[in-house]
């Protein structure tokens, strides 16, 4: 069992013991291992039956939740949770999303009326029975009516893609005002998390009526849902809500740093404030009455004694000691990218030809790139068999004689079939510049044949580089059931590159795996895997990524000039 699979489990137990009135501290200590659960690389199931190993030495997790994930392990269930559900009914978890709604309430609309779902709560509100209930009122019935259809849809999450075009466009617009001084996207859009719930966006002005204003009249915009002195809150086209904050410019700093979160990293830079007898809030920092800092995040971040954390980390996963200890990483940069080894052309499932995909390579300033047409499994793609494959290969030396400045590998996107044999043999392979071999069917399969499979591509001298290792799509499909120790472990043996690939709808290693991957000096190839030329621009999520995973320049393969990343390469050497 999947880590991200464990910590469901605990994350829908806290819901359910919530709903039920449990103690509030217990829900909270099911939460929180959800998160150190998700955040772990170690996979929890196979410690869980090491006799060697205690689950309890893990920070954060005590006898009770060892137990439970010792049960989990051996019988993917935990009856507890079972148990309650089959108490509770998944509708009524859904409610807690409903804005005033509080457990309690929740609660009682299950067992007062007997509503279960978003549906039920409509219903019944629309027939004015809550008001009639005991603690609910007319308040709450109108407050429901208002909102339900946009809870209907909340809980959603965005890609990071679609939230920073929709955020980003919003900013630029705000700072065509004279009176906006400054403007940026907050939240965990500017954390560059893979997918966001809500955009966040703080501007600094004199007037913030005008702001507002503005905002409203954005033709992005398609409601305004509260309006207050200094917040706004809106609904785009696209469903998604964004939340704007207008502060004085000398709050600048303090609420970006504020809004950027995440609430965990806050949590623990408030507490560092505290222990100097200072107070952080979006507006400042403050010794009593006077402000200290808050012009600029580095001086909010000075204040409590640390430098300035780029955003990508602030996850509260270690970036505060390491600032303390000066030892916070200088993360790769989108300029640091000299090649794109993942991209496809008309000769599989790609837009455009090799020549345009060389050129347009070329006009991003890349030195560079790979093409990496589809084995012949791919049969949708019309994937190449030996003979195709060669013809190609024989088609992208001939460009290279069409254009200077940018180099072309040729290469292949090898499938790892679900036999564990490799869509193309050895001596294909070794004629080959670069080979990424990927999972694209049969990720259901159980761990020890997708292991087998990873294996025999990781033992093949002739693949240089697993693609999308797990084959995750974000927010869709689960990845396959990787064992990633072993399975990183054997990558850094036999000197096989991972990738992250940097399609939003893909980001796969995801930034834990990757910095695992970091942590065992496996180089990461950081590619676009485009289908068009347009496809290319999104390098940049790929990077965003990295640096979540906490990357510097030198942990990424294609930072390397082509000749140094050629020497890297094990069929080289
Ligand atoms: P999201 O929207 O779920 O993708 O993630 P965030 O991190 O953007 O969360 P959001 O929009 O609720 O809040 C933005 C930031 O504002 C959050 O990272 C930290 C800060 N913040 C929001 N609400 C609170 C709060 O109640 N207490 C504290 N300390 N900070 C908050
Ligand atoms: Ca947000
Ligand atoms: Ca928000």
């Amino acid at each position: 069992m999947q880590n991200a699979e464990i910590a469901r489990l605990f994350d829908d137990l806290a819901d359910l013991l919530e709903i039920q009135g449990a103690n509030p501290f217990r829900v909270r200590a099911y939460r929180n291992a959800s998160r150190t659960i998700g955040d772990m690389t170690e996979s929890v199931a196979a410690i869980a039956v090491d006799p060697s190993r205690k689950l309890d030495d893990i920070p954060g997790i005590g006898a009770d939740l060892a137990g439970k994930i010792k049960v989990i392990a051996a019988t993917g269930e935990l009856p507890q949770l079972k148990e309650l559900q089959a108490q509770v009914p998944p509708g009524v978890v859904e409610m807690l999303r409903s804005p005033g709604l509080g457990p309690k309430k929740v609660a009682s609309l299950f067992k007062e009326l007997h509503i279960a779902s978003l549906d039920m709560l409509k219903a019944a509100a629309v027939a004015g029975k809550i008001a009639e209930l005991k603690g609910f009122g007319k308040k709450t019935q109108d407050s429901i009516l208002k909102e339900i259809d946009r809870v209907s849809e909340a809980g959603k999450r965005y890609s990071i893609a679609q939230g920073r075009v929709e955020a980003e466009s919003i900013v630029a617009d705000l700072l065509k005002l004279k009176s906006v001084t400054q403007a940026s996207v907050a939240g965990s859009c500017r954390r560059r998390r893979e997918t966001v719930a809500d955009l966040d966006v703080v501007v600094t002005s004199s007037d913030s009526a005008a702001a507002m204003d503005r905002l409203a009249a954005n033709e992005r915009v398609i409601e305004v849902l509260a309006r207050g002195e200094t917040k706004q809150r809106v609904r785009l086209k696209s469903g998604i809500e964004l939340d704007l904050r207008v502060v004085p410019d000398e709050s600048y700093g303090a609420a970006m740093q504020y809004f950027t979160g995440s609430k965990e990293h806050n949590i623990v830079i408030r507490r560092r404030a505290q222990e100097r007898g200072l107070k952080v809030n979006e507006y400042g920092v403050f010794r009593g009455d006077e402000q200290v800092a808050g012009r600029t995040e580095a001086d909010v971040y000075a204040a409590v004694g640390l430098p300035w954390i780029p955003p990508e980390l602030r996850e509260n996963r270690g970036e505060i000691e390491r600032a303390e200890a000066g030892k916070l990483p200088e993360l790769v940069e989108l300029a640091d990218i000299r090649g794109d080894l993942h991209m496809h052309t008309t000769a599989t499932d790609g837009a455009c030809s090799i020549l345009e995909m060389a050129e347009a390579a070329k006009a991003r300033g890349l030195k560079y790139i790979a093409i990496t047409d589809h084995s012949k499994r791919v049969t949708m793609a019309n994937g190449l068999d030996a003979t195709r494959l060669r013809a190609h290969w024989k088609k992208i030396d001939k460009v290279r004689g069409q254009i200077s400045g940018i180099e072309i590998l040729c290469g292949v996107e090898c499938d790892i079939l679900e036999d564990a044999t490799l869509d193309l043999p050895d001596d294909v392979l070794k004629e080959a510049d670069w080979v990424l071999a990927v999972l694209h069917y049969g990720l259901k399969q159980p761990r020890e044949k997708i292991m087998e499979r990873l294996m025999t591509a990781i033992r093949c001298p002739w693949v240089d580089a697993i693609g999308h290792p797990t084959g995750r799509m974000v927010g869709a499909r689960e990845g396959a059931d990787i064992d990633f120790d072993p399975f990183l472990k054997a990558c850094a043996d036999h000197g096989t590159l991972v990738e992250i690939n940097a399609n939003p709808s893909r980001l796969d290693l995801d930034d834990v795996h990757a910095a695992a991957a970091r942590d065992l000096g496996i180089p990461i190839v950081i590619n676009t895997d485009a289908h068009s030329i347009s496809n290319l621009d999104l390098m940049e999520y790929g990077v965003f990524q990295a640096r979540r995973a906490g990357l510097e320049k030198k942990d990424v393969a294609n930072t390397r000039t082509a000749a140094q990343l050629r020497k890297l390469l094990r069929r080289n050497r």
